[in-house]
């Protein structure tokens, strides 16, 4: 008896010991990280950074949080999150100040190799041959946006591929991507973004879903200087939301209220909340109250400017640190000389490492200025009469004591402005040239995927067709290779506005729920935001999702994730996380002024880093669709509305053909004129050279099929060498996609050279389609008029 008592005893005392430990290294993780928002700010102001937004007054929710965050788990988050970050081991304060001072060596910013703001964090997804790692086994942060609320879609997608690994059997084979669908997706927003349409809709398709996702909101009572009661229904995020509380026997959101600087609290509620959702895929939503922000939003301002003064002595008063170091106290788990200690050992560490990541940042480019000034000044000896003025430039280049790469350029290049075409000048222009070739590489590489998973290096393979080749509707063609897509490949998800029971509103997936299952093919909410973040989420968890956007007009509220997330998430992550969501969607002719547009100007040029196709049939768009298979790009195909209905012979090959991105195709020989056109128009097109055929005017006719990449081998110039005539002609408004093609072809190509004629444009007019056969008429470019121009320019 006496012995059992003795070692509980013992054991009591192990875990207390073990307690206190955690609690004292939870303490230590706050107050270095508060140290570093401290000194990140001092870095700014005088001019060593170019702006800061820092986690301070956010400390204690997030070494709390960390305590849950497992291997396996996702984060979506924003920029205030340095504490979590640090307190799971995925950040060094070091790195912390190398991406504040925007080191370009992704050595020493691991997040963006200084692509991003501070504080934007992200982990590696994929390895350098775009392989997806195995996250399973790994913490993983999805890289971090500024647009505020931007992270809730893409947390969405997150979220639900852990409930697709759980529950479709096919995905149970990935045991590196997923552990039975057990990861969380941890998300993190400010109490003002909670205003974002963004925060509602991804909410509201959680609890519909029933995903496993743990949401925080850091509730600081402001958003830069606009205080809650501007921002929320009642000033309460959790008050607000409590119609989405989840109840017996209904869906929802588990909601939880804490306070900030209740340490104690929130690692109480945090490990209920995010057990259950783990265990249940029920959505938690923690609010965060009375958070503070010690030195107001960012390094742009001073929160004296618009906080009355009693908010600012509570916001001091109820600082979370403070509060937690009295608690500590209290509970008599440290003495006041021992939390002096660990707030003395903070501020040296953190002056330390901002110190290592200085030097590591400005060593690379202190060589390179010691190398242009030796240049510079050998110059100066061969070249007397230049010399005072280059040794000028030399001079002033080393007095600067904070050099940036830029100014060494500048000074290389005034000296050799100086020089001119002398020879002696060799070296210094070959360093010039070396350094423009490394900055390159550093600043404007990966907006695609440049490895073995680039779409660009997938080779052509024709399709083939047999004597007995059936000859379908457009949209069975597409039901087929659907079908056999999703027999092959158990990663194939689609989902979208009627996309299951029904099969999308043209058939295209039309039985295959029944055939693949809900988990596979499935019915979204009318939400295109999230529909997209869905895709996106999942994509970047090595799923390949189909997100379907039922009208190309309806794009517009799916665009804002698709341009600032997974437009930007390979370039912004230097390659590691890549994001192969297929966006299909169906445009251009149909009726009405929200069923009949083809705004492509907007999407070439909201979406690099994303490929844009225009496949001008179903099986071009089979084609496509093969390629971006074995590839990681995003990507959005917009199918031709009125081609569903329109017959095609059905390849053999269905899942093996591949249509080459960029590489235009001549649908129509001529020697007169080149016309240049994708998608629905191309038949406008046709029937116009037809028309003109009468008159002996032979037009050439060139489908681009994709609008990004275009024409990579510079093949419509060929043809305009031909006939010396090029027109560019779609659906989009004056200025838009028909003005990219011009450009590209006129400037790219340096097409200006062979026009016997002024080349044009054909396209809609600027106002929306009106409705009916006649709205479109007068509307769209139409065969008689395509007759009028080019009859025009063959009389020039
Ligand atoms: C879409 C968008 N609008 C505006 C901004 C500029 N902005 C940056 S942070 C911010 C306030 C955010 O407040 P909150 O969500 O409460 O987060 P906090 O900074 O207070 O933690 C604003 C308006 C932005 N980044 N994105
Ligand atoms: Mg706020």
């Amino acid at each position: 008896m006496e012995n059992q008592t003795s070692v509980t005893l013992v054991n009591e005392k192990l875990s207390f010991d073990r307690f206190r430990e955690e609690v004292l290294n939870d303490y230590k993780i706050a107050c270095i990280s508060r140290e570093a928002s401290l000194v990140a700010r001092k870095e700014v102001l005088t001019g060593k950074a170019k702006f800061g937004i820092f986690g301070d007054g956010k400390e204690l929710a997030q070494v709390a949080m960390a305590k849950f965050f497992q291997t396996g788990d996702f984060r979506s988050g924003y920029y205030r999150d340095q504490t979590f970050m640090f307190a799971i081991g995925l950040a060094t304060v070091e790195q912390f100040f190398s991406q504040l001072f925007a080191d370009p060596d992704i050595n020493n910013d691991p997040f963006s190799a200084g692509r991003q703001m501070n504080a934007h964090f992200a982990t590696p997804f994929v390895d350098e041959n775009g392989e997806w790692l195995d996250l399973a086994n790994r913490k993983n942060i999805s890289a971090d946006i500024a647009p505020t609320a931007g992270q809730m879609p893409r947390a969405l997608g997150l979220a639900l591929a852990s409930k697709s690994f759980r529950t479709v059997e096919e995905l149970k084979q990935f045991k590196d991507l997923s552990d039975n669908g057990n990861e969380v997706c941890f998300v993190t927003v400010g109490d003002a973004a909670t205003s974002e349409g963004h925060f509602w809709e991804t909410i509201n398709a959680a609890a519909v879903l029933q995903v496993p996702m743990a949401i925080f909101v850091w509730d600081d009572g402001y958003g830069i200087s606009v205080p809650k009661k501007y921002q929320t229904a009642k000033s309460s995020i959790s008050e607000a939301l409590m119609g989405m509380q989840k109840e017996e026997g209904t869906n929802g959101i588990h909601i939880y209220a804490v306070k900030g600087w209740d340490y104690a609290v929130m690692c109480e509620k945090f490990e209920e909340g995010i057990r259950i959702t783990r265990e249940t895929h029920v959505p938690v939503l923690f609010h965060v109250e009375e958070m503070t922000q010690p030195q107001g939003h960012s390094t742009s301002g001073s929160h004296e400017r618009y906080k009355p003064s009693e908010r600012l002595d509570w916001e001091r008063d109820w600082d979370g640190i403070k509060k937690m170091r009295e608690w500590i106290l209290e509970n008599l788990l440290a003495s006041d000389s021992e939390l002096g200690e660990i707030e003395q050992h903070s501020k040296e560490f953190v002056r330390e490492n901002r110190a290592k990541a200085w030097e590591k940042y400005l060593g690379p480019i202190r060589k390179q200025v010691a190398q242009a000034v030796e240049l510079i000044n050998n110059l100066a000896k061969s070249l007397p009469e230049q010399a005072s003025q280059l040794v000028r430039l030399s001079s002033e280049l080393v007095s600067n004591h904070e050099p940036l790469r830029r100014d060494v350029l500048k000074s290389l290049n005034a000296a050799l402005d100086l020089v001119g075409d002398h020879d002696g000048a060799y070296w210094t222009r070959d360093f010039y040239n070396d350094l423009l070739a490394e900055n390159q590489k550093l600043y404007n590489t990966y907006l695609y995927n440049e490895g073995p998973k680039s779409a660009m290096k997938v080779e052509e393979v024709k399709p083939e067709f047999s004597e007995d080749t059936p000859t379908l509707n457009g949209f069975e063609i597409l039901n087929r290779y659907f079908d056999e897509a999703f027999a092959q490949n158990p990663k194939l998800l689609a989902f979208g506005e009627d996309v299951g029971q029904i099969g999308d509103v043209n058939q295209g997936f039309s039985g295959l729920q029944l055939k693949y299952g809900e988990g596979r093919i499935s019915d979204t909410g009318i939400r295109e935001l999230t529909i997209v973040g869905q895709g996106i989420g999942l994509a970047m968890r090595g799923l390949r999702p189909i997100a379907e956007i039922q009208y190309l007009d309806y794009l517009l509220y799916g665009l804002e994730p698709l341009s600032d997330d997974a437009a930007t998430l390979h370039y912004r992550t230097f390659g590691q996380q890549s994001c192969p969501v297929i966006v299909r969607t169906r445009g251009h002719r149909l009726e009405g002024i929200w069923h009949s547009g083809s705004p492509m100007g907007m999407v070439i040029n909201s979406l690099r880093g994303i490929y844009v196709c225009v496949p001008r049939n179903m099986v071009q768009a089979i084609g496509m669709y093969n390629t971006l298979l074995k590839s990681n790009d995003p990507v959005i195909m917009i199918e031709c509305l009125n081609g569903y209905r329109l017959k095609e012979r059905l390849p053999d090959n269905l899942l093996e053909f591949t249509v080459p991105l960029g590489i235009p195709e001549v649908i129509r020989h001529g020697t007169d004129i080149t016309i240049v056109s994708y998608g629905a128009t191309l038949r406008i097109t046709q029937n116009a050279a037809e028309m003109l055929e009468a008159f002996d005017i032979s037009c050439e006719i060139i489908d681009v099929q994709t609008l990004l990449p275009f024409d990579v081998h510079h093949k419509i110039v060929d043809s305009l060498k031909k006939t010396n005539r090029i027109v560019f002609i779609d659906e989009d408004v004056p200025g838009g996609a028909a003005a990219f093609m011009f450009n590209k072809v006129m400037e790219e190509q340096g097409g200006y050279r062979y026009l016997d004629v002024a080349p044009r444009t054909i396209t809609a007019k600027a106002h929306r389609p009106a409705y009916g056969s006649d709205g479109d008429y007068f509307s769209k470019p139409n065969a008689e008029e395509i007759e009028a121009v080019i009859k025009e320019m063959m009389k020039e």
